[in-house]
Protein backbone atom coordinates (compact mmCIF):
# COMPACT_ATOMS: atom_id res chain seq x y z
CA UNK A 1 0.00 0.00 0.00
CA UNK A 2 1.25 3.40 -0.85
CA UNK A 3 1.88 5.01 2.34
CA UNK A 4 2.33 8.69 0.81
CA UNK A 5 0.36 11.21 3.08
CA UNK A 6 -1.41 12.73 -0.02
CA UNK A 7 -2.91 9.56 -0.85
CA UNK A 8 -4.73 8.78 2.30
CA UNK A 9 -6.17 12.15 2.02
CA UNK A 10 -6.88 11.77 -1.49
CA UNK A 11 -9.20 8.86 -0.35
CA UNK A 12 -11.12 10.56 1.81
CA UNK A 13 -11.81 13.06 -0.61
CA UNK A 14 -15.66 13.67 -0.43
CA UNK A 15 -17.55 11.28 -3.08
CA UNK A 16 -18.83 14.72 -4.80
CA UNK A 17 -15.35 16.42 -6.10
CA UNK A 18 -17.45 19.78 -7.02
CA UNK A 19 -18.07 20.64 -3.67
CA UNK A 20 -15.79 23.33 -1.76
CA UNK A 21 -12.51 22.30 -0.42
CA UNK A 22 -11.59 25.97 -0.03
CA UNK A 23 -13.59 29.04 0.55
CA UNK A 24 -10.36 32.20 0.24
CA UNK A 25 -11.06 35.17 1.88
CA UNK A 26 -11.60 36.57 -1.34
CA UNK A 27 -14.14 35.00 -2.17
CA UNK A 28 -12.73 32.22 -4.23
CA UNK A 29 -13.92 28.76 -4.08
CA UNK A 30 -11.78 25.68 -4.74
CA UNK A 31 -13.09 22.67 -5.21
CA UNK A 32 -11.75 18.92 -4.23
CA UNK A 33 -11.49 17.95 -8.06
CA UNK A 34 -9.48 21.68 -7.97
CA UNK A 35 -7.02 20.94 -5.44
CA UNK A 36 -6.51 17.39 -7.06
CA UNK A 37 -5.93 18.92 -10.29
CA UNK A 38 -3.86 22.03 -9.33
CA UNK A 39 -1.42 19.77 -6.94
CA UNK A 40 -1.26 17.26 -10.18
CA UNK A 41 0.40 19.87 -12.28
CA UNK A 42 2.31 21.15 -9.62
CA UNK A 43 3.62 17.83 -8.43
CA UNK A 44 4.10 16.87 -12.57
CA UNK A 45 5.85 20.46 -12.77
CA UNK A 46 8.52 19.59 -9.52
CA UNK A 47 8.84 15.68 -11.60
CA UNK A 48 9.84 17.31 -14.73
CA UNK A 49 13.08 18.35 -12.98
CA UNK A 50 14.49 15.74 -12.38
CA UNK A 51 15.72 16.26 -8.94
CA UNK A 52 17.48 13.73 -6.74
CA UNK A 53 15.03 11.41 -4.00
CA UNK A 54 14.59 12.27 -1.13
CA UNK A 55 14.83 16.50 -2.23
CA UNK A 56 14.05 18.87 -0.05
CA UNK A 57 11.55 21.73 -1.70
CA UNK A 58 11.62 25.03 0.70
CA UNK A 59 9.66 27.76 0.27
CA UNK A 60 8.67 30.85 2.56
CA UNK A 61 5.86 32.37 0.80
CA UNK A 62 2.31 34.55 1.97
CA UNK A 63 -0.73 32.06 3.41
CA UNK A 64 -3.05 31.20 -0.07
CA UNK A 65 -5.30 28.28 -1.01
CA UNK A 66 -2.11 27.92 -3.40
CA UNK A 67 0.71 27.29 -0.71
CA UNK A 68 -1.25 24.70 0.61
CA UNK A 69 -1.18 23.42 -2.61
CA UNK A 70 2.51 23.47 -3.33
CA UNK A 71 2.99 21.60 0.31
CA UNK A 72 0.42 19.18 -0.73
CA UNK A 73 2.05 18.78 -4.25
CA UNK A 74 5.67 18.25 -2.92
CA UNK A 75 4.47 15.31 -0.77
CA UNK A 76 2.59 14.04 -3.71
CA UNK A 77 5.59 14.21 -5.73
CA UNK A 78 7.41 12.31 -2.91
CA UNK A 79 9.57 15.39 -2.33
CA UNK A 80 10.25 16.41 1.34
CA UNK A 81 8.42 19.69 2.13
CA UNK A 82 10.41 22.12 4.21
CA UNK A 83 8.44 25.58 5.17
CA UNK A 84 9.88 28.64 6.02
CA UNK A 85 8.15 31.66 8.50
CA UNK A 86 7.74 34.61 6.62
CA UNK A 87 9.14 36.69 9.32
CA UNK A 88 12.84 35.43 8.54
CA UNK A 89 15.40 37.46 7.18
CA UNK A 90 18.11 37.49 5.24
CA UNK A 91 20.45 36.10 7.33
CA UNK A 92 17.98 33.49 9.08
CA UNK A 93 17.07 32.21 5.26
CA UNK A 94 20.65 31.41 4.65
CA UNK A 95 21.07 29.18 7.57
CA UNK A 96 18.14 27.26 6.73
CA UNK A 97 19.07 26.79 3.07
CA UNK A 98 22.66 26.01 3.49
CA UNK A 99 21.75 23.49 6.24
CA UNK A 100 18.72 21.95 4.39
CA UNK A 101 20.02 22.22 1.18
CA UNK A 102 17.18 21.90 -0.71
CA UNK A 103 16.97 21.61 -4.41
CA UNK A 104 13.91 23.87 -5.38
CA UNK A 105 13.05 27.38 -3.63
CA UNK A 106 9.62 29.04 -3.67
CA UNK A 107 9.54 32.50 -2.13
CA UNK A 108 7.57 35.51 -2.75
CA UNK A 109 7.77 37.48 -5.49
CA UNK A 110 8.53 40.86 -3.89
CA UNK A 111 11.40 38.44 -2.24
CA UNK A 112 12.92 36.74 -5.42
CA UNK A 113 16.43 38.85 -5.99
CA UNK A 114 17.89 38.44 -2.15
CA UNK A 115 15.96 34.72 -1.52
CA UNK A 116 17.74 33.50 -4.84
CA UNK A 117 20.56 35.07 -4.45
CA UNK A 118 21.02 32.92 -1.23
CA UNK A 119 19.20 29.85 -2.63
CA UNK A 120 21.87 29.52 -5.35
CA UNK A 121 24.60 29.93 -3.54
CA UNK A 122 23.49 27.34 -0.97
CA UNK A 123 23.29 24.80 -4.49
CA UNK A 124 19.67 25.50 -5.42
CA UNK A 125 19.07 24.18 -8.83
CA UNK A 126 15.39 26.57 -9.15
CA UNK A 127 13.90 29.18 -7.54
CA UNK A 128 10.51 30.05 -8.16
CA UNK A 129 7.99 32.76 -7.00
CA UNK A 130 4.64 32.07 -5.33
CA UNK A 131 2.30 35.38 -4.78
CA UNK A 132 -0.89 35.58 -2.46
CA UNK A 133 -2.82 36.42 -5.30
CA UNK A 134 -1.54 33.11 -7.52
CA UNK A 135 0.88 35.40 -9.54
CA UNK A 136 4.63 34.10 -9.89
CA UNK A 137 6.63 31.71 -11.90
CA UNK A 138 5.45 28.44 -9.91
CA UNK A 139 2.07 28.57 -11.13
CA UNK A 140 2.90 29.90 -14.67
CA UNK A 141 4.99 26.88 -15.17
CA UNK A 142 2.54 24.70 -13.81
CA UNK A 143 0.38 25.90 -15.64
CA UNK A 144 1.35 24.18 -19.06
CA UNK A 145 1.47 20.74 -17.45
CA UNK A 146 -1.40 17.76 -17.22
CA UNK A 147 -3.54 17.93 -14.49
CA UNK A 148 -3.25 14.51 -13.58
CA UNK A 149 -0.63 12.67 -11.23
CA UNK A 150 -0.14 8.96 -9.86
CA UNK A 151 1.06 9.64 -6.59
CA UNK A 152 4.50 8.54 -6.06
CA UNK A 153 4.60 5.73 -3.83
CA UNK A 154 6.77 6.32 -0.80
CA UNK A 155 7.12 3.90 2.38
CA UNK A 156 5.99 5.01 5.99
CA UNK A 157 9.67 6.02 7.31
CA UNK A 158 9.72 8.12 4.03
CA UNK A 159 10.28 11.95 4.89
CA UNK A 160 7.62 14.37 4.27
CA UNK A 161 8.35 17.41 5.71
CA UNK A 162 11.16 18.89 7.80
CA UNK A 163 10.41 21.38 10.31
CA UNK A 164 13.37 23.78 11.75
CA UNK A 165 12.94 24.21 15.53
CA UNK A 166 15.37 26.92 17.21
CA UNK A 167 17.79 25.02 19.44
CA UNK A 168 19.18 25.96 23.36
CA UNK A 169 22.34 26.21 21.76
CA UNK A 170 21.25 28.83 19.08
CA UNK A 171 21.34 26.53 16.23
CA UNK A 172 18.24 25.18 14.68
CA UNK A 173 17.36 22.18 13.81
CA UNK A 174 15.51 20.75 11.26
CA UNK A 175 12.99 18.32 12.39
CA UNK A 176 12.34 15.24 9.64
CA UNK A 177 8.86 13.80 10.17
CA UNK A 178 8.07 11.00 8.16
CA UNK A 179 4.80 9.86 6.03
CA UNK A 180 3.85 7.96 9.18
CA UNK A 181 4.23 10.35 11.37
CA UNK A 182 1.87 13.01 9.76
CA UNK A 183 -0.51 10.53 8.91
CA UNK A 184 -0.88 8.60 12.30
CA UNK A 185 -1.34 11.93 14.20
CA UNK A 186 -4.01 12.92 11.75
CA UNK A 187 -6.31 10.18 11.98
CA UNK A 188 -5.78 9.97 15.52
CA UNK A 189 -6.80 13.71 15.65
CA UNK A 190 -10.12 12.96 13.39
CA UNK A 191 -11.55 10.44 15.93
CA UNK A 192 -10.95 11.94 18.97
CA UNK A 193 -12.13 15.38 18.03
CA UNK A 194 -15.11 13.87 16.65
CA UNK A 195 -14.46 15.57 12.89
CA UNK A 196 -17.86 15.17 11.54
CA UNK A 197 -19.32 15.00 8.31
CA UNK A 198 -20.63 18.94 8.32
CA UNK A 199 -17.58 20.14 9.57
CA UNK A 200 -15.92 23.44 8.18
CA UNK A 201 -12.95 24.78 9.87
CA UNK A 202 -11.87 28.42 10.11
CA UNK A 203 -8.42 28.51 9.10
CA UNK A 204 -6.16 31.41 10.24
CA UNK A 205 -2.57 30.27 11.61
CA UNK A 206 -0.12 29.99 9.44
CA UNK A 207 1.27 27.65 6.91
CA UNK A 208 4.69 27.06 8.27
CA UNK A 209 4.43 25.61 11.28
CA UNK A 210 3.12 22.05 13.08
CA UNK A 211 -0.39 23.98 14.10
CA UNK A 212 -1.79 25.44 10.91
CA UNK A 213 -0.16 23.50 8.62
CA UNK A 214 -0.65 20.13 9.93
CA UNK A 215 -3.39 20.00 12.57
CA UNK A 216 -5.48 22.38 11.33
CA UNK A 217 -5.10 21.15 7.64
CA UNK A 218 -4.83 17.63 7.89
CA UNK A 219 -7.81 17.56 10.33
CA UNK A 220 -10.09 18.70 7.03
CA UNK A 221 -8.12 17.39 4.28
CA UNK A 222 -8.43 13.86 6.10
CA UNK A 223 -12.11 14.32 7.19
CA UNK A 224 -13.22 16.03 3.46
CA UNK A 225 -13.89 19.16 5.09
CA UNK A 226 -14.26 22.51 3.86
CA UNK A 227 -12.15 24.92 5.16
CA UNK A 228 -12.03 28.98 5.39
CA UNK A 229 -8.95 30.07 4.41
CA UNK A 230 -8.16 33.70 6.13
CA UNK A 231 -4.14 35.03 4.99
CA UNK A 232 -3.58 35.88 8.79
CA UNK A 233 -5.44 35.93 11.99
CA UNK A 234 -7.51 39.67 12.53
CA UNK A 235 -10.63 39.82 14.61
CA UNK A 236 -12.78 41.21 12.34
CA UNK A 237 -12.38 38.61 9.56
CA UNK A 238 -12.73 35.92 12.69
CA UNK A 239 -15.96 37.61 13.52
CA UNK A 240 -17.46 37.71 10.37
CA UNK A 241 -16.69 34.00 9.32
CA UNK A 242 -17.74 32.34 12.36
CA UNK A 243 -21.38 31.90 11.74
CA UNK A 244 -20.53 29.60 8.96
CA UNK A 245 -17.55 27.31 10.64
CA UNK A 246 -17.98 24.92 13.22
CA UNK A 247 -14.23 24.05 13.87
CA UNK A 248 -11.73 27.05 15.14
CA UNK A 249 -8.01 26.49 16.30
CA UNK A 250 -5.77 28.91 17.81
CA UNK A 251 -2.71 29.70 19.64
CA UNK A 252 -3.45 31.66 23.30
CA UNK A 253 -3.63 35.27 21.33
CA UNK A 254 -6.21 34.60 19.36
CA UNK A 255 -8.42 33.97 22.00
CA UNK A 256 -7.34 36.92 24.28
CA UNK A 257 -7.68 39.40 21.19
CA UNK A 258 -11.17 38.06 20.91
CA UNK A 259 -12.25 38.39 24.26
CA UNK A 260 -11.11 42.07 24.08
CA UNK A 261 -13.38 42.61 21.27
CA UNK A 262 -16.46 43.51 21.76
CA UNK A 263 -18.41 42.07 18.64
CA UNK A 264 -16.95 38.76 19.63
CA UNK A 265 -20.41 37.72 21.23
CA UNK A 266 -21.86 34.26 21.94
CA UNK A 267 -24.19 34.56 18.68
CA UNK A 268 -21.63 34.73 16.36
CA UNK A 269 -20.66 31.02 17.76
CA UNK A 270 -24.37 29.94 17.31
CA UNK A 271 -23.19 27.24 14.74
CA UNK A 272 -19.70 26.33 16.22
CA UNK A 273 -18.83 22.59 17.42
CA UNK A 274 -15.53 22.92 18.77
CA UNK A 275 -12.63 25.62 19.78
CA UNK A 276 -9.03 24.56 20.42
CA UNK A 277 -5.95 25.91 21.50
CA UNK A 278 -2.32 25.04 21.55
CA UNK A 279 1.08 25.72 20.94
CA UNK A 280 1.47 28.17 24.33
CA UNK A 281 -0.27 27.80 27.28
CA UNK A 282 -3.47 28.91 27.26
CA UNK A 283 -4.35 30.93 31.01
CA UNK A 284 -6.94 29.74 33.35
CA UNK A 285 -8.56 33.50 33.10
CA UNK A 286 -8.76 32.79 29.27
CA UNK A 287 -10.23 29.60 29.23
CA UNK A 288 -12.49 30.60 31.71
CA UNK A 289 -13.94 33.73 30.28
CA UNK A 290 -14.08 32.33 27.00
CA UNK A 291 -16.76 30.01 28.27
CA UNK A 292 -18.87 33.05 29.65
CA UNK A 293 -18.72 34.83 26.68
CA UNK A 294 -18.99 32.41 24.12
CA UNK A 295 -20.97 29.46 25.53
CA UNK A 296 -17.86 27.15 24.82
CA UNK A 297 -15.15 25.11 26.55
CA UNK A 298 -11.97 25.42 24.82
CA UNK A 299 -10.22 22.02 24.08
CA UNK A 300 -6.49 22.79 24.83
CA UNK A 301 -4.12 20.23 23.55
CA UNK A 302 0.07 20.01 24.01
CA UNK A 303 2.02 19.41 20.48
CA UNK A 304 5.48 20.09 19.15
CA UNK A 305 7.60 20.10 15.88
CA UNK A 306 9.45 17.05 16.51
CA UNK A 307 6.40 14.97 17.75
CA UNK A 308 3.21 16.57 16.44
CA UNK A 309 0.33 16.07 19.33
CA UNK A 310 1.07 14.72 22.14
CA UNK A 311 -2.10 15.21 24.27
CA UNK A 312 -5.31 16.50 24.25
CA UNK A 313 -8.36 17.29 26.27
CA UNK A 314 -10.78 14.99 25.68
CA UNK A 315 -13.72 15.96 23.27
CA UNK A 316 -16.82 14.26 25.04
CA UNK A 317 -15.04 14.00 28.40
CA UNK A 318 -13.76 16.49 31.00
CA UNK A 319 -11.92 19.73 29.34
CA UNK A 320 -9.86 21.26 32.62
CA UNK A 321 -8.07 24.64 32.09
CA UNK A 322 -4.73 24.96 33.10
CA UNK A 323 -4.12 21.14 31.97
CA UNK A 324 -3.14 19.91 28.26
CA UNK A 325 -5.30 16.76 28.89
CA UNK A 326 -4.65 13.14 28.27
CA UNK A 327 -2.23 11.31 26.09
CA UNK A 328 -3.84 10.36 22.70
CA UNK A 329 -4.46 6.67 21.55
CA UNK A 330 -1.13 5.20 20.94
CA UNK A 331 1.08 7.89 22.13
CA UNK A 332 2.70 7.57 25.07
CA UNK A 333 3.52 9.94 27.55
CA UNK A 334 5.36 10.12 30.97
CA UNK A 335 6.74 12.72 33.89
CA UNK A 336 10.08 11.35 34.75
CA UNK A 337 11.94 12.68 38.18
CA UNK A 338 15.87 13.20 37.45
CA UNK A 339 16.60 9.88 37.61
CA UNK A 340 14.55 8.81 35.30
CA UNK A 341 11.99 7.00 37.31
CA UNK A 342 8.37 7.40 37.00
CA UNK A 343 6.87 10.36 39.04
CA UNK A 344 3.97 9.93 41.20
CA UNK A 345 0.65 12.01 40.60
CA UNK A 346 0.96 15.62 41.29
CA UNK A 347 4.90 15.26 41.62
CA UNK A 348 7.00 17.99 39.08
CA UNK A 349 9.58 16.26 36.31
CA UNK A 350 10.06 16.13 32.74
CA UNK A 351 7.65 15.25 29.91
CA UNK A 352 9.10 12.55 27.54
CA UNK A 353 6.92 10.82 24.75
CA UNK A 354 7.29 7.67 22.61
CA UNK A 355 4.89 6.95 19.74
CA UNK A 356 4.19 6.89 15.96
CA UNK A 357 4.12 10.53 15.80
CA UNK A 358 7.52 11.06 17.04
CA UNK A 359 9.67 12.54 14.30
CA UNK A 360 12.91 10.50 12.63
CA UNK A 361 15.70 12.70 14.21
CA UNK A 362 17.24 15.70 13.63
CA UNK A 363 18.25 16.60 9.82
CA UNK A 364 22.08 15.82 9.70
CA UNK A 365 22.69 15.89 13.44
CA UNK A 366 22.71 11.78 14.63
CA UNK A 367 24.59 13.26 17.94
CA UNK A 368 22.02 15.76 18.86
CA UNK A 369 19.26 13.84 18.42
CA UNK A 370 21.01 10.90 20.28
CA UNK A 371 21.39 13.07 22.99
CA UNK A 372 17.31 13.81 22.86
CA UNK A 373 16.44 10.28 23.49
CA UNK A 374 16.65 8.06 26.86
CA UNK A 375 17.99 4.44 26.71
CA UNK A 376 14.28 3.43 26.27
CA UNK A 377 13.42 5.52 23.09
CA UNK A 378 11.05 8.53 24.76
CA UNK A 379 11.79 11.77 23.28
CA UNK A 380 12.95 14.27 26.04
CA UNK A 381 10.53 17.22 25.20
CA UNK A 382 12.18 19.69 27.10
CA UNK A 383 8.86 20.79 28.83
CA UNK A 384 8.70 20.01 32.56
CA UNK A 385 5.21 18.80 33.93
CA UNK A 386 3.57 16.63 36.33
CA UNK A 387 0.16 14.57 35.93
CA UNK A 388 -3.16 14.41 38.02
CA UNK A 389 -4.51 11.13 39.93
CA UNK A 390 -7.12 11.44 36.15
CA UNK A 391 -3.94 11.18 34.49
CA UNK A 392 -4.50 14.73 32.97
CA UNK A 393 -0.83 16.80 32.03
CA UNK A 394 -0.21 20.30 33.35
CA UNK A 395 3.12 21.78 31.84
CA UNK A 396 4.43 23.80 34.45
CA UNK A 397 7.34 24.93 32.92
CA UNK A 398 10.49 24.08 30.85
CA UNK A 399 13.99 22.65 30.94
CA UNK A 400 15.02 24.40 27.92
CA UNK A 401 15.81 28.15 28.06
CA UNK A 402 12.62 29.07 25.39
CA UNK A 403 10.27 32.31 25.40
CA UNK A 404 6.58 31.77 23.34
CA UNK A 405 5.58 34.81 22.20
CA UNK A 406 2.25 34.48 20.84
CA UNK A 407 2.88 30.88 19.99
CA UNK A 408 6.25 31.41 18.20
CA UNK A 409 9.17 30.40 19.86
CA UNK A 410 12.79 32.37 20.37
CA UNK A 411 15.32 31.36 22.17
CA UNK A 412 17.27 33.45 24.31
CA UNK A 413 20.70 32.34 23.10
CA UNK A 414 20.30 33.01 19.73
CA UNK A 415 19.00 36.95 19.93
CA UNK A 416 21.59 37.24 22.80
CA UNK A 417 24.31 35.79 20.08
CA UNK A 418 23.10 38.77 17.51
CA UNK A 419 22.61 41.81 20.48
CA UNK A 420 26.47 40.48 21.56
CA UNK A 421 27.57 41.09 17.75
CA UNK A 422 26.65 45.27 17.79
CA UNK A 423 29.76 47.18 18.01
CA UNK A 424 29.54 48.33 21.65
CA UNK A 425 27.83 45.69 23.59
CA UNK A 426 29.49 44.06 25.66
CA UNK A 427 26.81 41.61 26.60
CA UNK A 428 23.17 40.57 27.41
CA UNK A 429 20.33 38.35 28.92
CA UNK A 430 17.34 37.58 26.95
CA UNK A 431 14.70 36.83 28.88
CA UNK A 432 10.72 36.43 28.91
CA UNK A 433 8.11 38.61 30.11
CA UNK A 434 4.08 38.52 30.82
CA UNK A 435 2.87 40.02 28.12
CA UNK A 436 -0.84 40.86 28.35
CA UNK A 437 -1.22 39.98 24.05
CA UNK A 438 1.23 37.41 23.44
CA UNK A 439 1.84 35.44 26.61
CA UNK A 440 5.35 36.39 26.70
CA UNK A 441 7.31 39.00 25.63
CA UNK A 442 10.85 38.83 24.66
CA UNK A 443 12.80 41.70 26.20
CA UNK A 444 16.80 41.96 26.65
CA UNK A 445 19.26 43.03 29.50
CA UNK A 446 22.28 45.03 27.81
CA UNK A 447 25.69 46.00 29.16
CA UNK A 448 27.85 48.30 26.64
CA UNK A 449 31.00 49.34 26.38
CA UNK A 450 32.09 52.87 28.49
CA UNK A 451 32.06 54.86 25.51
CA UNK A 452 28.71 53.21 24.01
CA UNK A 453 25.87 55.47 23.39
CA UNK A 454 23.16 54.39 21.86
CA UNK A 455 19.13 54.17 22.60
CA UNK A 456 16.84 51.59 22.99
CA UNK A 457 15.10 52.71 19.75
CA UNK A 458 18.60 51.92 17.93
CA UNK A 459 19.09 48.76 19.12
CA UNK A 460 15.51 47.85 18.11
CA UNK A 461 16.17 49.05 14.77
CA UNK A 462 19.23 47.20 14.49
CA UNK A 463 17.77 43.44 15.08
CA UNK A 464 14.86 44.25 13.18
CA UNK A 465 17.76 43.82 10.04
CA UNK A 466 18.84 41.05 11.21
CA UNK A 467 16.42 38.40 12.66
CA UNK A 468 12.34 38.30 12.61
CA UNK A 469 10.43 40.56 13.99
CA UNK A 470 8.62 38.42 16.67
CA UNK A 471 11.96 38.07 17.89
CA UNK A 472 12.99 41.33 18.63
CA UNK A 473 12.74 42.41 21.71
CA UNK A 474 10.16 44.11 22.56
CA UNK A 475 11.77 46.23 25.64
CA UNK A 476 15.77 46.46 26.01
CA UNK A 477 17.14 47.99 29.47
CA UNK A 478 20.39 48.78 29.85
CA UNK A 479 21.92 47.80 32.71
CA UNK A 480 25.53 48.41 34.51
CA UNK A 481 26.32 44.28 34.86
CA UNK A 482 24.24 41.11 34.62
CA UNK A 483 23.32 39.81 37.85
CA UNK A 484 25.76 36.25 38.49
CA UNK A 485 25.45 33.11 40.69
CA UNK A 486 28.85 32.17 42.39
CA UNK A 487 29.47 29.84 39.10
CA UNK A 488 29.24 32.86 36.64
CA UNK A 489 25.92 31.65 35.45
CA UNK A 490 23.49 34.69 34.70
CA UNK A 491 20.43 34.95 36.73
CA UNK A 492 17.63 35.04 34.70
CA UNK A 493 15.53 34.71 37.45
CA UNK A 494 16.24 38.29 39.00
CA UNK A 495 16.11 40.12 35.60
CA UNK A 496 12.65 38.09 35.10
CA UNK A 497 11.71 39.89 38.68
CA UNK A 498 13.45 43.37 37.98
CA UNK A 499 11.59 43.52 34.35
CA UNK A 500 8.20 41.87 34.41
CA UNK A 501 6.55 45.09 35.21
CA UNK A 502 9.02 47.39 33.72
C1 LIG B 1 3.88 39.49 15.31
N1 LIG B 1 4.72 40.21 16.08
C2 LIG B 1 5.02 39.50 17.17
C3 LIG B 1 4.33 38.29 17.02
N2 LIG B 1 3.64 38.30 15.87
N3 LIG B 1 5.79 39.80 18.23
C4 LIG B 1 5.89 38.86 19.17
N4 LIG B 1 5.27 37.67 19.10
C5 LIG B 1 4.50 37.35 18.04
N5 LIG B 1 3.92 36.16 17.95
C6 LIG B 1 5.26 41.54 15.87
C7 LIG B 1 4.95 42.10 14.52
O1 LIG B 1 5.99 41.77 13.65
C8 LIG B 1 4.86 43.58 14.81
O2 LIG B 1 6.14 44.10 14.97
C9 LIG B 1 4.23 43.63 16.16
O3 LIG B 1 4.58 42.37 16.78
C10 LIG B 1 2.74 43.76 16.18
O4 LIG B 1 2.22 42.92 15.24
P1 LIG B 1 0.70 42.51 15.19
O5 LIG B 1 0.09 43.18 14.03
O6 LIG B 1 0.05 42.62 16.50
O7 LIG B 1 0.92 40.98 14.92
P2 LIG B 1 0.03 40.10 14.08
O8 LIG B 1 0.42 40.18 12.65
O9 LIG B 1 -1.39 40.35 14.45
O10 LIG B 1 0.48 38.64 14.58
C11 LIG B 1 0.23 38.23 15.87
C12 LIG B 1 -0.31 36.80 15.80
C13 LIG B 1 0.72 35.95 15.03
C14 LIG B 1 -0.53 36.32 17.20
C15 LIG B 1 -1.64 36.82 15.03
O11 LIG B 1 1.96 36.05 15.70
C16 LIG B 1 0.32 34.52 14.89
O12 LIG B 1 -0.52 34.18 14.06
N6 LIG B 1 0.88 33.62 15.70
C17 LIG B 1 0.62 32.19 15.58
C18 LIG B 1 1.90 31.44 15.64
C19 LIG B 1 1.72 29.96 15.34
O13 LIG B 1 1.11 29.55 14.37
N7 LIG B 1 2.29 29.11 16.19
C20 LIG B 1 2.19 27.69 16.04
C21 LIG B 1 3.57 27.07 16.21
S1 LIG B 1 3.42 25.30 16.13
P3 LIG B 1 6.51 45.59 14.52
O14 LIG B 1 7.85 45.77 15.09
O15 LIG B 1 6.47 45.54 13.04
O16 LIG B 1 5.47 46.48 15.15
C22 LIG B 1 3.71 24.77 17.73
C23 LIG B 1 3.38 23.37 18.02
C24 LIG B 1 2.01 23.25 18.56
O17 LIG B 1 4.02 25.52 18.58
O18 LIG B 1 1.80 22.67 19.62
O19 LIG B 1 1.12 23.78 17.90
P1 LIG C 1 7.47 24.19 18.57
O1 LIG C 1 8.90 23.89 18.76
O2 LIG C 1 7.20 25.45 17.85
O3 LIG C 1 6.80 23.06 17.99
O4 LIG C 1 6.88 24.43 20.02
C1 LIG C 1 6.66 23.37 20.90
C2 LIG C 1 6.54 23.86 22.31
O5 LIG C 1 5.36 24.65 22.47
C3 LIG C 1 6.34 22.73 23.28
O6 LIG C 1 7.55 22.08 23.61
C4 LIG C 1 5.74 23.44 24.46
O7 LIG C 1 6.74 24.07 25.23
C5 LIG C 1 4.88 24.50 23.78
N1 LIG C 1 3.46 24.14 23.77
C6 LIG C 1 2.73 23.58 22.79
N2 LIG C 1 1.44 23.42 23.17
C7 LIG C 1 1.34 23.92 24.43
C8 LIG C 1 0.29 24.07 25.38
N3 LIG C 1 -0.95 23.70 25.09
N4 LIG C 1 0.59 24.60 26.58
C9 LIG C 1 1.84 25.00 26.88
N5 LIG C 1 2.88 24.90 26.03
C10 LIG C 1 2.64 24.36 24.82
Amino acid sequence: MNANLYALFASNFPGDASTCCIENHDGLFYSWDDLERATAKIANSLASLNLPQGARIAVQVEKSPEALMLYLASVRAGFVYLPLNTAYRASEIDYFLNDAEPAVVVCSPAHFGWVSSIAFKAGATHVFTLGEDRDGTLLARAAHQPDTFETVARAPDDLAAILYTSGTTGRSKGAMLTHDNLASNAKVLKDYWHWQESDVLLHALPLFHVHGLFVASHGALLNGSKMIFLPKFDNESVVRHLPRATVFMGVPTYYVRLLADPSFKREVCSSMRLFISGSAPLLTDTFEEFSRRAGHTILERYGMSETTMLTSNPYAGKRIGGTVGLPLPGVSVRVVNQDGAACAPGEIGDIGVKGPNVFKGYWRMPEKTAEEFTSDAYFKTGDVGKVDDNGYLSIVGRSKDLIISGGYNVYPKEIESVIDEIDGVVESAVIGVPHPDFGEAVVAAVVTGPNASFSEGDIIAALKTKIANFKVPKRIFFVDELPRNTMGKVQKNMLRQQFEKA
